[in-house]
């Protein structure tokens, strides 16, 4: 590198690092550039290269010179380098502005299970009726499930065929009424329950679950009678199906009540077409059940039923087979979407 002409040279490169900074449009090309004077082949650090070539009374001149013009490069490069990166933020802000015309997104809203809205019909009207609502467990032993509802040691529910026993020798509740003695267990006469709760049996097709729900009801008090319980349910039953809704009692047996019936209700879904559907189980307490719990069957007499959950759900909502209730179908559940807790 001849020094005489080095002058001209440098002036050359500055314009020319001048125009390549002007010309970057954007933060890629300003790195070109940079790569194009300042990088380890750049024409700022060949420069530099071609000291050696000089003699050593010309070096420090030309060094200093050419360091000059590479502190004024790189001075040069981060200004245009905050003005790139303001108009690249300037742009990204018009860009990506957010519009707040634009319709929002629905969260998507659940819905209560058709079992939950009937349990929540009954509790609300038997709570507005005065009865307690409770709840009891699941995992039952015998005493509370058969013994003490009266139930005979051979009795066919005690058979592996109908009721689910664990290993430990417990079972799980094949009915509500497990809570009609632990709560005569601890409460007094006169007394009115409802033991809403789940139920397990072994039994599947369009009309039976392995797992469902009953409501249980209970009142015990001085001079209670069938009238009594008719009156009940009867009232049950148009609250949750409207003034057509009926019930009829029919003979029957359940060993923890004395008379016993089923609980047909009638239900009229157009007018003048109706039919009758077994809803539950109903009966006296029988005096070997309060005498388990204590309580003088000669002063206290009571009623009691259980009604299959599931069942009324399927009146209700028109459901074809019980086991659509619990195959979890979003598009089924959905239908159930706004219906109130209450009536
Ligand atoms: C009972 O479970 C008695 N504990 C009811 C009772 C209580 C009688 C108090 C007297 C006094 P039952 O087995 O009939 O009775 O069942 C009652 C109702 O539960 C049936 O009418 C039906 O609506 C419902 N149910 C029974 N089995 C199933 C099942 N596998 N799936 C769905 N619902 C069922």
């Amino acid at each position: 590198m001849p020094t005489a002409g080095l002058e001209d040279h440098l002036a050359e490169i500055r314009r020319e690092g001048e125009a390549a900074l002007a010309a970057a449009v954007d933060l890629r090309a300003l790195e070109e550039a940079r790569v194009r004077f300042l990088g380890r082949k750049g024409r700022i650090k060949e420069l530099l290269k071609g000291l050696g070539s000089l003699t050593p009374e010309e070096r420090p001149k030309a060094g200093a010179e050419i360091n000059r013009l590479h502190d004024e490069f790189e001075a040069n490069l981060e200004k245009r380098r905050a003005e790139l990166e303001q108009l690249e933020l300037a742009r990204r802000l018009c860009e990506e502005r957010v519009d707040i015309t634009l319709p929002g997104r629905d969260s998507d809203v659940g819905s209560l299970h058709p079992t939950s809205l009937i349990i929540d019909e009954i509790a609300s009207l038997f709570s507005r009726m005065g009865y307690d609502i409770h709840d009891d467990r699941e995992i039952e032993n015998d005493y509370y499930n058969f013994e003490a509802l009266n139930f005979p040691a051979d009795h066919p529910a005690r058979d592996m065929q109908d009721t689910f026993f664990l290993e430990s020798g417990l079972l799980l509740r094949s009915h509500t009424s497990n809570g009609q003695i632990h709560y005569m267990e601890n409460h007094k006469p006169p007394l009115a329950v409802i033991v809403p709760g789940r139920v397990y049996r072994r039994d599947s097709d369009p009309t039976h679950l392995p797992m469902f729900h009953q409501v249980e009801g209970l009142m015990v008090g001085k001079g209670i009678s069938m009238a009594n319980l008719k009156w009940t349910l009867d009232t049950m039953m148009k609250t949750l199906f409207g003034p057509t809704a009926a019930v009829r009692l029919r003979p029957s047996f359940f060993p923890f009540t004395e008379p016993s019936a089923e609980v047909d209700m009638w239900f009229e879904p157009t007018p003048g077409k109706g039919r009758w559907l077994e809803m539950g189980g109903a009966g006296m307490v029988h005096p070997n059940v309060l005498l388990a719990c204590r309580i003088d069957p000669e002063e206290w007499t009571g009623f009691a039923f259980g009604m299959g959950v599931e069942r009324m759900a399927m009146v209700k909502y028109g459901v074809p087979d019980i086991r659509m209730l619990y195959e979890n179908d979003i598009r089924f559940l959905r239908q159930f979407r706004g219906l109130s807790r209450i009536p």
